[in-house]
């Protein structure tokens, strides 16, 4: 297929004064934010889906994306023509990474063999596109919600066939995951979770769950793929209720199941916020317990209560997003990958680019004052002295465990009436505008 996005090079930094919406007014892949490259801190992502195969459907209305690439004649030829664009877009905006689930870059055939088929041509031809390139793969899952075989769930389902259809989607997802060199692999389960409870044995459901990440990763450590394991929380949407519900849920699933050594989390905007989170809740949640894997970059909408994933353009969101991650020290091997989609009505080829442009600039720019805040200790410091009690006396007592309650009713018994200091909420979010405003 020849050239797609025409009238589009390579997309460049032209700085904050520049109005072309074609350029970067704050994504500079080559600047250094302390000791790396914004390059190498934002380790940023195209997700296929959104882009390439979604077509702007919603539940009232058809599909309005321009999308020369899904014009072709069968399936198949559509996937490679979508491939090949995809690629273009890419090297045209400068992202390093892309992620994809199994059926939105190659079409389901009659059956699982001829499925696997298609797979393995289209992805022979990302691999060569991936060479020429440059481009690598952050992550790669499969689609185990859109078919209605997936119906009562894929792992979690009441039906062993649907289990074992499942174990051999992922264990081909993760062979081309493998072959692509992808460097973490998301379980994200949609479909595992339950509509009522009065259909629904949740224990075994747990239990098969976890029976099956045991599979992947026995079967990721027999072929070899050293890539880092993700699950991605989110409480509902499309299920009801979902196992994997937020970070806390699934750290104590991991670690009921003695997967924590296995496993990662992949923190997603839009899905904190479902779960009644901020985003840096879940992202300060993970990052605290040692989880904090990888991110899907996107944003809801507060005056709507479903995951809209629309492209992060929030300052405020993007500099606390990566002022947890700076604290991570990275995110490496995982990145942020838009999980974001542009709105059905912008259905232009070219707002693929203003849409991603806007969510590289607003990262960018984030990562660049969460650096200055973070350099400047302010936030720290005043925590560190909000529990500045439990560095002496009976406070250390406590936090070295040799208190016990008889010990603390003594101490109680003898203190005078206890003070309290002002949190000072207003004070910091002051300091954080200070910030954001100077850039
Ligand atoms: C759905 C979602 C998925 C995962 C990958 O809300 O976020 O696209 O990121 O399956
Ligand atoms: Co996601």
């Amino acid at each position: 297929m020849s050239e797609v996005f025409k009238g589009v090079s390579r997309i460049k930094y032209e700085g904050p004064e520049s109005k072309n919406p074609l350029a970067f007014k704050h994504y500079n892949p080559e600047e250094l934010v302390g000791d790396k490259t914004m390059e190498d801190h934002l380790r940023f992502s195209v997700a296929y889906w959104h882009t390439f195969t979604g077509q702007g459907v919603d539940p009232f209305g058809a599909g309005t994306m321009n999308r020369p690439w899904d014009q072709a004649s069968d399936p198949l030829s559509a996937a490679k023509e979508r491939m090949v664009a995809a690629f273009e877009f890419m090297s045209k905006l400068g992202v390093p990474y892309f992620c994809f689930h199994d059926r939105d870059i190659a079409p389901e055939g009659a059956n699982l063999r001829e499925t696997n088929k298609n797979l393995d041509v289209i992805v022979d031809l990302a691999k060569q596109l991936m060479k020429e390139t440059g481009i690598k793969l952050l992550w790669g899952t499969a689609n185990l919600f859109t078919h209605p075989r997936y119906v009562h769930g894929a792992a979690t389902s009441c039906n062993a066939d649907v289990f074992a259809y499942a174990a051999a989607q992922v264990k081909k997802a993760l062979e081309i995951t493998k072959e692509l060199g992808g460097e973490n692999y998301v379980f994200w389960g949609g479909r595992e979770g339950y509509e009522t409870l009065l259909n629904t044995d949740m224990k075994l459901e747990l239990d098969n769950f976890a029976r099956f990440l045991h599979m992947a990763v026995d079967y990721a450590k027999e072929i070899g793929f050293t890539g880092q394991f993700l699950i991605e929380p989110k409480p509902k949407e499309p299920t009801k209720h979902q196992y994997d519900f937020d970070a806390a849920s699934v750290h104590a699933f991991l670690q009921k199941y003695d997967l924590d050594k296995h496993f990662k989390l992949n923190i997603e905007a839009n899905h904190a916020t479902l779960a009644g989170h901020t985003f840096q809740h879940e992202l300060h949640y993970a990052r605290i317990n040692g989880l904090l894997g990888s991110v899907d970059a996107n944003q809801g909408d507060t005056l709507l209560g479903w995951d809209t994933d629309q492209m992060p353009t929030d300052l405020y969101t993007t500099t606390l997003t990566m002022y947890e991650i700076l604290k991570n020290g990275g995110l490496a091997p995982g990145g942020l990958n838009f999980d974001a989609k542009v709105r059905r009505g912008s259905f232009e080829l070219n707002d693929l680019f203003y849409g991603h442009i806007a969510g590289m600039d607003a990262f960018a720019y984030g990562l660049k004052v969460a650096h200055k805040l973070l350099q400047s200790g302010e936030l720290e410091q005043f925590i560190e002295e909000r529990y500045a009690s439990y560095r002496s006396g009976i406070g250390k007592q406590i936090v070295d465990g040799t208190a016990d309650f008889k010990q603390l009713e003594a101490y109680a018994l003898e203190l005078p009436e206890v003070t309290n200091q002002s949190g000072r909420q207003e004070v910091l979010e002051t300091i954080i505008n200070r910030y954001l405003i100077q850039g």
